[in-house]
Parts: C-alpha cells; structure tokens; sequence
C-alpha cells in the first residue's frame, strides 16, 4: 500500500510486524534452546492476563524505540501517534490478571524458561461508560481491528470433552476401573503471544486457548440436513471463549465459567504433554520438568485433569499418579475474603465433568484417611478440613482441592500470608506447616517505571546508571539524592511533567479537565465495598460540607484534584449504586462555583492499563486504604510508590511492607489494625454509634441523604446510607475520624513541597523490593526449583 494511502493503523500495524519479526527468530531460537536442554519450566496457569499494550513493551525489550522513531520520522510519521492506536487486550479483571502479566515480563527478562497459558477471550472485561454517572458495560471488541501480536496455530487445535457419564469396567489385570464416555465436545485453538526479555534475546511464550466447534460434532448435526442447529453448536462451543467473567471476587454459579475453566487447563495440559515435551517423555519424570502454578483456583480443576490422563489414559495406578501431581502443582490463594472462594456444585461436576468428580471423591477420601490418623477422633476437624462442602449445597472447594495437592501454598503478601496460615486455612496449615509459604507480589519495572515514567527513568539514569532497570534494588543509591535540592527541584518537575501529560490524556480521552496545580490524590482499583471508595467519598463530602457551611474557610484547603478509576462487577448493585454517588458528588462539586481551583473530582470511565500507565506518574497521593485484613496485597500500592506518590493507607496487604520500607515518616498509616478489626467485630460492631457520636461523620451522612447531590430527590443514596448506618460490613464508619486525620497530616506535609519531594524520593528509592523480578526469584527458591537458561541471539 501507498504510504499516502496508508491509515494510522495501517503504520501502526508495519511497524508491530516489523517489531515482531524482529523478535521472531528470537523467539525460535528461544524454543530451540529448549527442546535441547529439556531443562525444568514452569508453566503459570492463568485464566487472566491483562496484557496492556504491546508495541511499546516490544519496542523496549528490543531496544529498537530510538532507530524505530528515526526511521518513522524519515518517513514524516510520529512514533507517539502509533502508539495510541493500539487497543490494549483487556483479558483480565485487575490485579490478579495484571499480576500474572507483570509475572510472566519478568520470567522473560530472569531467562526462566516459561509458559503462560490461558485463555483468549474474544470480549475483554466490558468497556465502562457513565450514562447519568451510572455504569454501563458494553463489549470490549479488542479484536476488531486484528491483532497483530499473536500467532493462530488451528493446526494444532486440541480436543476436551464434557458432559456424559462414566462406566465401571475391568482393566486387563481384572480390577474395576472407571471410564469416562463424554457426551460433547469443542476444540481448542492456541494463539500464541511474544513474551520478550528485557533485552536478553530471549522470548517466552503466552498461549492462549480459544474455542471452536469439532469438525465431528458439525459434519454430524450438517449431515442430518439441521443448518440452523450445525450454527447453533458452533456458536455453543464458541461462547466458552467469548467472553471474560467481569467478576473478580464473587464467583457465579455459572455453569460456562467452569467449562472456561477446564476447557483452558485441559488444552494447556494436551499439549504440554503431547506438544512440548519430546515424543516418549516418561511422565514419571514430569517434576523434573514442571511446575504447574495456579493462580488462584480457576485453573484448579487442572488436578483431576492430570490424574485423569494418568490413570484413564496412561494406565497408571492411583498411587503413581498421585505421587506425580502431588510434586508438579503449586497453589497461589489471592483472597481473604470467603465468598471469593470458588466451590463448585457436585451437581454440576456431576453433569460437566462426572470422571473428575470421582476423582475428586477419592482425593478427598484418601485426604480425610489421613487427617483422621493424625487427630484420632476430630471428626469435626475432617469436617471442616473436607473438600467436599455439605451445605448450603453439596459442593467441591477448589482452595481446599489445591490446597491438599498442591506441593505450596502461598499468599501474596506477607500479612496475607500469615492470615492464610491463622485462619482462612489454617487447620491445613497446622497440618502440614511446611507446604506455606509467602511472595509478595510485585510489578515490573520496565512496564511501570521506565516506559510509564520516562522523564524519572531519565532522571534515575542519570544519577546511578541504567542497571536498575533489571536490578530494582539499585533503586536505593538514590536515597543520599533525598537530600539534594538540585535533585529535589529536577524529581518536582518531572512530575510537574507528568501531570501535565496526564491533563492532556485526560482532556483528549474524555474531554476532562484538570488544574496541573493541584495534589493529585487517587484511588485506582476494582469497585469493591471491601476497598472502601467510600470512604474516600465521605472524605471529600465532608471537606465540602465544611465549606459550605462556613466551619473550614476555602482558603484553608489544599487544592486537590481527586481522581477514581474503578469498574464495578456488572452485578454487583451497590458497587454500582457508589459509581453514582462519586459521580453525583462530582457533578455537584466540580459545578460549586466557590470549589472552584480547590477540590476537582475526576473520574473517567473505562480505568485500564494505558490509562494507568499515564495516572501513576502524576499521582502525589495514592490512596490504599482497604479495611485491613480484607486486601490480599494490592499492586496498584506498588507502582504508586515506586512512581513516587505518599501512601495514605491502613495496615493490610502489601501496605504493611511498604511501610516497614519507606519508613512511617514517609507513609500516612491510619485505621484499625487487623486485630482491631477482628476484636470491633466480634463485640459486635454498631456503625450508628459512630453517626451519633462524630459530628462531622453525621452532617456527610446527612448531607448525602439530603439528596444535596441528587437534585434535591433524598432517597437516591438511601440504599448505600442505610448499609452504612445499618451493618458497614467494612467498618467505613468506624475508621472515618482516623482517615479525616490523617488526610489533614497529608495536607500539611503537602504544605512544605521540600519535606514532600524529599519522601517522594525515598519512596522511590525504598521500595525496589517491589520489583516482580524479586518476586519471579522468590517463586524460584522457595516453589518452583528451575534454573535459568541464556539465550545467545549473536549467531
Ligand atoms: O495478587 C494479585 C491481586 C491482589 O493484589 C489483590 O489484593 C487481590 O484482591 C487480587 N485477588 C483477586 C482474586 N479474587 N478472587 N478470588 O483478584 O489479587
């Protein structure tokens, strides 16, 4: 085509082929290393990865961004308006999803020899949009234009069963054996994604399952004459792969979620076995090569899978199988909070995956044999400790299942993990102490930093050289720079810069104004009760409340431009019903003549990893503030501290660390402690004492029952009022008076910008720990044993 033809996505798509062909012969050299050595792997299971856009990334780990932009200049192309076109693959829900992305970059970038398996998804988590400031989903068509990123192999589609029954049979030696005759079928189709190194030349595979109709299942329905019925199967079996569960905390007894589940790990484990070890692999020998990591239990469902192929298809005996998967499952857990637990209804095992069942049942006889010997006569300990759930339904726990088999368990952070080990499974825990263990999670530094963050990547370069790019460590040479005015003054602008930049996303995205003088405070994540964004919301109606009544003079606050970013699960009413609270505190405040330049409440729609990406380096506050005990890690607290915003926070998830590290000087900690928690609960907690007794908390309350922000209509917000008033599972009221006291610390310590940069500079330079190249060697010394693997690109 025509140069002067050509459209935008047109250049961009030139430029990712020559990008990727680039990293081709890398990639093959990669495999070929592999298919030598047949050194140990670890394969992450995953039924997320939020990928984020990837010319970038490609560009970065080539080292290609400089000679690409030149050449693209010669041709009178900006490199910058490429790179905008790309839609981001929005395969994930967040931090769970965005882990395993940052998780396999560092794999990547450490030379592990790894692969990523999933699922494709042909609609992303939904596109959000505000119509009257109330969310609505609409498909996200990441596909629509093509991507240029993967790789369809339909050669090498895969075959998973469902449904049917099982028969009892004899084998040849005459005893019983169960055999499984399935009554459907779909197929399973792998693309395959570059996972490059930073500049390492080596590049790892992402596979990503999706699902199509057998040829046999079609020729059989088309033969009988029924057109409209050979349609109707294929789009039957193309809806396992349509779209991605906008749920990340509250499982749905949705039949399709489990057939996503086991459709991804069945085809991943096909052709681990079949494809990617050598032909004849005597399977005993499989922990040498494997490790199995499931991130969280969606892939859990792996374990009988495996013992499937072993016993039904390999002939081996419970013992030897058993032996053999024990050793290649690990188990990350990513919740504390109990319905986030995936159980799944015998009843639809039964009628989904009937062999697996069995398999299941007898795991879990065998588990209970053994719990029994260890406590003689606890029968309620084997009760409580049982995979299977006897109520409200007869109903598998995938925890428990990973948990019993998996050679780890591990949380994300060490208060998670310790909170796994006390209660959410503990009776495991003290069964078999040795198989817990902890990683804190962790970002990559070259999504999160240097391509987020240019103008810091360049000032930190300059200061201590390029190393800390894959040596997040180095990070701490910059600590005697904290008390550096030259340094101090050049760190301020570049995050000058970075709003700016970020005020100019904002404008060209969605239209949005923001004051680049102000503290940029924001609070980024999935909309979860647990996550408190309510808390922020009564923060900022009660400054405002105070104004208007003439308590806090105008001049008194500082100015602050809040910004919200949160998808709430389509189903979820009051996640919603607080999108519209934000929103409607929004209109009202930003439209308050006398606010004007003081308090601006931004909140774009659509919160994702390009945008996040543009957020994080503009950010001076960054709001962490879950009720502790309930925030697995986060990961967002990560990437804010490391771009050098202040944390204001309670003590829980990875909060906890990042305090212990950039010191309670330079960390706004407030809110009861997880025991405080537990004790306020267990007494029998009773949010509207809180309402009667502080003044301040009452009149933000009642202002929003007022209907002050709803046009005058009072019950608008009744539904989230009377949940606070009446049970405030997250304690919101209870933490309100510490939270409006330490956003008035972080108000004057804004005051004195020196003071402010200073500990701006020594988050940066303390928090290396974060990186997800640590985490990546964590998961290395302590689950997976692998070693890495250079790849030599020079010849
Ligand atoms: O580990 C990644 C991420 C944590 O940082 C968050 O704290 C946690 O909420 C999230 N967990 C999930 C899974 N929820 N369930 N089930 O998204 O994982």
């Amino acid at each position: 085509m025509d140069l002067l033809q050509a459209s935008v996505n047109d250049k961009y798509l030139a430029l990712a082929r020559t990008v990727r062909h680039y990293l081709m012969t890398r990639w093959l050299e990669t495999e070929r290393r592999q298919t030598e050595l047949q050194s140990k792997a670890v394969a992450y299971l995953s039924a997320e990865f939020l990928l984020g856009r990837q010319l970038d990334n490609s560009l970065l780990a080539t080292d290609l961004e400089e000679i690409a932009a030149e050449s693209l200049q010669g041709l009178g192309i900006e490199l910058d308006e490429l790179r905008t076109v790309e839609v981001e693959p929005g395969l994930g829900n967040g931090g769970l999803g965005r882990l395993a992305a940052c998780f396999i970059d560092s794999l990547a970038t450490l030379d592990v020899p790894s692969i990523g398996y999933g699922i494709r998804y042909e609609y992303g988590i939904f596109k959000q949009t505000f119509v009257d400031g109330r969310q609505v989903e609409q498909p996200d068509n990441w596909l629509e234009l093509g991507s240029p990123w993967e790789f369809p192999h339909p050669e090498a589609a895969v075959t998973v069963n469902f449904g049917g029954h099982t028969e009892k049979t004899a084998d040849d030696d005459g005893r019983e054996v169960s055999r499984w005759v399935p009554g459907w079928s779909v197929e399973g189709v792998p693309y395959n994604y570059m996972v490059p190194g930073y500049q390492n030349g080596r590049v790892n595979t992402l596979r990503l399952w999706s699902a199509r109709a057998t040829k046999a299942f079609d020729l059989q329905i088309f033969n009988a004459g029924d057109y409209t019925e050979a349609v109707r199967a294929q789009t039957f079996a193309e809806n396992i792969s349509k779209v991605l569960y906008p749920e990340d905390s509250t499982p749905q007894g949705k039949e399709l979620r489990l057939q996503q589940q086991y459709f991804f790990v069945a085809c991943s484990l096909r052709n681990f076995i079949e494809d990617v070890l050598p032909a004849g692999y005597d399977l005993h020998k499989l922990p040498e090569r494997i490790t199995f990591q499931l991130n969280d239990t969606h892939p859990v469902i792996a374990i009988p899978e495996l013992m499937r192929i072993l016993i039904d298809e390999r002939g081996w005996n419970w013992d030897e199988a058993w032996d053999v998967t024990n050793q290649v499952f690990a188990y990350t857990c990513h919740t504390l909070l109990p319905e986030a637990l995936e159980v799944w209804p015998t009843s639809l095992l039964e009628k989904l995956l009937p062999r697996h069942l069995e398999i299941i049942y007898r795991i879990n006889k065998d588990f209970l044999a053994r719990v029994r010997e260890t406590y003689p006569g606890d029968e309620m300990r084997a009760r409580h400790m049982s995979i299977i759930a006897e109520s409200p339904e007869r109903a598998v726990r995938m925890a428990y299942l990973a948990t019993v088999t998996g050679s780890k368990v591990n949380g994300v952070a060490a208060l998670h993990s310790q909170l796994l080990r006390d209660k959410v499974l503990k009776d495991f825990s003290d069964m078999e102490p040795e198989k817990f263990t902890n990683v804190t999670n962790g970002v990559t530094p070259r999504r999160f930093v240097r391509l987020a963050n240019p103008g810091l990547s360049g000032l930190i370069t300059e200061a201590i050289g390029d190393g800390w790019v894959t040596d997040l460590d180095r990070l701490s040479e910059l600590e005697p720079l904290a008390d550096d005015s030259g340094f101090l003054s050049r760190f301020r602008e570049v995050k000058a810069a970075n709003k700016a930049r970020f005020a100019d996303v904002m404008e060209a995205r969605d239209g949005i104004r923001v004051d680049t003088g102000t503290m940029v405070d924001a609070m980024v994540k999935r909309l979860h009760e647990y996550k408190r964004q309510m808390l922020k919301v009564l923060h900022i109606v009660s400054l405002y409340e105070q104004v208007k009544s003439g308590a806090l003079p105008i001049e008194k606050v500082t100015p602050r431009t809040f910004v919200f970013g949160a998808k709430a699960a389509p189903g979820y009413r009051m996640a919603k019903e607080i999108i519209a609270l934000i929103n409607a505190v929004g209109r009202t405040v930003n439209d308050d003549p006398a606010m004007q330049g003081r308090l601006t409440i931004v909140f774009p729609p659509n919160y994702n990893v390009t945008l996040a990406e543009k957020l994080i380096p503009a950010a001076d506050l960054s709001e962490q503030i879950s009720v502790a005990g309930k925030e697995a890690s986060g990961t967002g607290n990560m990437k804010f501290a490391l771009n050098g915003a202040l944390t204001i926070g309670t003590d829980d998830g990875a909060n906890v660390e990042i305090r212990e590290l950039v010191g309670d000087e330079n960390f706004f900690l407030f809110g009861m402690s997880e025991p405080e928690v537990e004790r306020v609960v267990s007494a029998g907690y009773e949010p509207a004492s809180f309402y009667d007794k502080n003044a301040a908390l009452r009149r933000a309350l009642d202002l929003i029952a007022s209907g002050a922000f709803s046009d005058g209509r009072r019950g608008e917000f009744e539904p989230i009022v009377a949940n606070l008033l009446e049970q405030d599972r997250f304690l919101v009221l209870a933490d309100f008076q510490s939270y409006m006291d330490a956003q008035a610390r972080v108000d004057t310590a804004y005051a004195d910008q020196d003071a402010w940069t200073r500990s701006a500079v020594l988050n940066v330079a303390r928090t290396g720990f974060f990186s997800s190249d640590r985490s990546m060697r964590d998961y290395l010394d302590r689950i997976w044993h692998a070693e890495p693997v250079s790849i030599d690109v020079s010849s």
